[in-house]
C-alpha cells in the first residue's frame, strides 16, 4: 500500500513522579528523606530511512505512544527512564503541526523529536536544605509532549520520469536502476511512485557514482483536472534536480505528446518545465532510420530551443540508455554545483530539532487579563483572604517554560509542595514583574491553568 499523507497523534511518555519517604534504620529514630528522582519519559523521534517510500505504517496505526518514566524508589533510587519510541519514515517526510512546517527530513538519517518526554519529578530528598530537613513534598513527573501532526511525503529523487501512459517510463527505471516495478502494455500499469538507485558503476562509469531515480504513474490530457490518477503524484518529482521528459517514438504523434504533458505540467507548477533538462523519444528499437529522422525534424521544427535536450532510446534493447545515463549525471553534477554556489551555508550535521532548546526556558512574561469576581476561580491553592470590601480582584496569567513545567510537576494539594512553589516565584521574579503590573495582594496568578494567590 502506497500512503503519501497522514494524520497521527503522538504522545510522548510522562515523567515518573518523585517519590518521599525516609531513611529507616534500626536505632535510627528519625533518618533524613531519601525519597528519588523519577525517570524520564520516552521521547517520540522520527527519523528518515531511505530503505522506505511509503507511509502507509503510519494511516494504519495512527497514534504512537513513548513509555513513561518509573517513579523514584527508596533509598535515593532512580526510577528507569521510558526508553525513545524512533518511529521510521521514508526520505522527503515533511513534517506539519499547526499549519506550520516542523521539520522536513530531506536526508537519510535526518531526525526530529517530533514529542518530548516528561522530566522526572524530584524525589524529597532533592529538596532538603539547613531550614528544611525532612520535605514531604516530591514533584511529579512532567506530563510527555501530546500533539497530532500531518506528515506529507515529497519523495526527494536525483531525477524523476514524466511521461504519457505505457511510452515505457517503468522498463527505463527497472533497466537503469535496481527498482522493480511491474510493466505492461496497458495504461496505468504504475499506480504508485517508485524509487530506484542508478549505479554508475554498470554502465562503466566510477565508484560511488549514482543518483536516485523516480517513476511515477502516467500523465494524460486534463490531468490537472482530476483525469486519469490526476496530478497528485506530481508532488513527488517537484523536488527532483531535474527530469526526464519521455514521449513513446510509436505513437504516431509524440510532438503533440509532449505538448500535453508539457501544458499539464505547467498547469500545475510552471516551475517544472524548468526542471525539464532531457527529453527522450523512447522504442527506437522498433524505428527504422527514415522515421526516427523524421520525427527529429518534426521535433525541432515545432521545438527548435530544445534541439539539444533531444536523445534517442530504446529501454527494451538498451541503445542509448548509457549516454542517457552520463548526460543525466553530468547535467545532475552541474545542478549541484550552481547549489553550492546559491547556497551559503552547508552542514552536513544531522539535523536534531529541539522545539525546547529554542528560548530561554527560564524567561517569563506575565499579562493582566482582567478582573474577576472573588471566589468564581475553581482552582485555587493556597490560603485565600476574602475580604468584604474587596470582592474583584485581578487576574494576572504568568508564561514560562520551566515555571510552567515546575507547576505541572506540582502536587497541588501538597501544602509543602505549594510552599515551594511560591519560592519558585522569588527565584524566578514572578513577584516583582507581577508589582511591575499593579498587581496587589490577594490578586489572581494562573499559571499553566492553575490558580495562585498573589502574596506580594
Ligand atoms: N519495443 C519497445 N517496447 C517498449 C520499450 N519500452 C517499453 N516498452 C513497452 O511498452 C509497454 C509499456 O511499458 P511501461 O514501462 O509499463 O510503461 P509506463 O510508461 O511505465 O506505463 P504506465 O505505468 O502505465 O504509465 C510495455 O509493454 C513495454 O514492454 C522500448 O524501448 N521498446
Ligand atoms: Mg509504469
Amino acid at each position: 500500500m502506497f500512503c503519501d499523507e497522514v494524520k497521527v497523534k503522538f504522545k510522548a511518555g510522562n515523567g515518573g513522579n518523585g517519590s518521599i519517604s525516609y531513611h529507616r534504620e534500626k536505632f535510627v529514630p528519625r533518618g533524613g528523606a531519601d525519597g528519588g528522582n523519577g525517570g524520564k519519559g520516552g521521547n517520540i523521534i522520527l527519523l528518515a530511512d531511505e530503505n522506505l517510500n511509503t507511509l502507509s505504517d503510519f494511516a494504519s496505526r495512527k497514534q504512537f505512544f513513548a513509555p513513561d518514566g518509573e517513579k523514584g524508589g527508596l533509598n535515593n533510587c532512580y526510577g528507569k527512564n521510558g526508553e525513545d519510541l524512533v518511529l521510521k519514515v521514508p526520505v522527503g517526510t515533511i513534517v506539519h503541526v499547526d499549519n506550520e512546517v516542523l521539520a522536513d527530513l530531506v536526508g537519510n538519517g535526518d531526525k526530529i523529536v517530533i514529542a518530548m518526554g516528561g522530566k522526572g519529578g524530584f524525589g524529597n530528598s532533592h529538596f532538603v536544605t539547613s531550614v528544611r530537613q525532612t520535605p514531604e513534598f516530591a514533584e511529579l513527573g512532567e506530563p510527555g509532549e501530546e500533539l497530532e501532526a500531518r506528515l506529507e511525503l515529497r519523495m526527494v529523487a536525483d531525477v524523476g520520469i514524466v511521461g504519457l501512459p505505457s511510452c515505457g517510463k517503468s522498463t527505463l527505471i527497472s533497466r537503469v536502476s535496481n527498482a522493480k516495478p511491474k510493466i505492461a502494455d496497458y495504461p496505468f500499469t504504475t499506480l504508485i511512485p517508485n524509487l530506484g538507485v542508478v549505479d554508475l558503476k554498470k554502465f562503466g562509469g566510477d565508484k560511488g557514482q549514482s543518483f536516485l531515480m523516480a517513476d511515477i504513474p502516467g500523465l494524460i490530457e486534463g490531468a490537472h483536472e482530476g483525469k486519469g490518477l490526476g496530478v497528485d503524484f506530481l508532488k513527488h518529482i517537484s523536488r527532483t534536480g531535474i527530469l526526464i521528459h519521455m514521449l513513446d517514438g510509436t505513437s504516431g504523434d509524440p510532438v503533440n505528446d509532449y505538448r500535453v504533458i508539457r501544458k499539464e505540467l505547467e498547469l500545475y507548477d510552471a516551475n517544472l518545465i524548468k526542471k525539464v533538462h532531457v527529453i527522450i523519444i523512447n522504442k527506437i528499437d522498433v524505428l527504422d532510420e527514415d522515421t526516427r529522422s523524421i520525427l527529429k525534424d518534426l521535433f525541432i521544427e515545432a521545438y527548435p530551443k530544445l534541439k539539444t535536450k533531444l536523445m534517442f532510446v530504446s529501454a527494451v534493447s538498451g541503445e542509448g540508455i548509457k549516454q542517457l545515463v552520463f548526460r543525466i549525471w553530468k547535467e545532475l553534477e552541474k545542478s549541484r554545483k550552481k547549489l553550492k554556489k546559491d547556497v551559503v551555508v552547508v552542514t552536513d550535521e544531522v539535523k536534531l530539532y529541539q522545539p525546547h532548546l529554542d528560548l530561554d526556558p527560564r524567561s517569563i512574561t506575565a499579562t493582566l487579563e482582567g478582573e474577576v469576581k472573588a471566589g468564581c476561580v475553581d482552582y485555587l491553592v493556597g490560603q485565600i483572604m476574602m475580604p468584604e470590601e474587596k470582592p474583584v480582584r485581578q487576574y494576572f496569567k504568568v508564561k514560562g517554560k520551566r515555571l510552567e513545567q515546575i507547576i505541572k510537576m506540582t502536587d497541588i494539594y501538597n501544602e509543602g509542595a505549594v510552599r515551594r512553589v511560591y519560592d519558585v516565584f522569588d527565584k524566578f521574579a514572578v513577584n516583582k514583574l507581577l508589582k511591575r503590573l499593579g498587581a496587589k495582594k490577594g490578586d489572581y496568578v494562573n499559571i499553566a491553568n492553575v490558580f495562585f494567590e498573589f502574596r506580594g
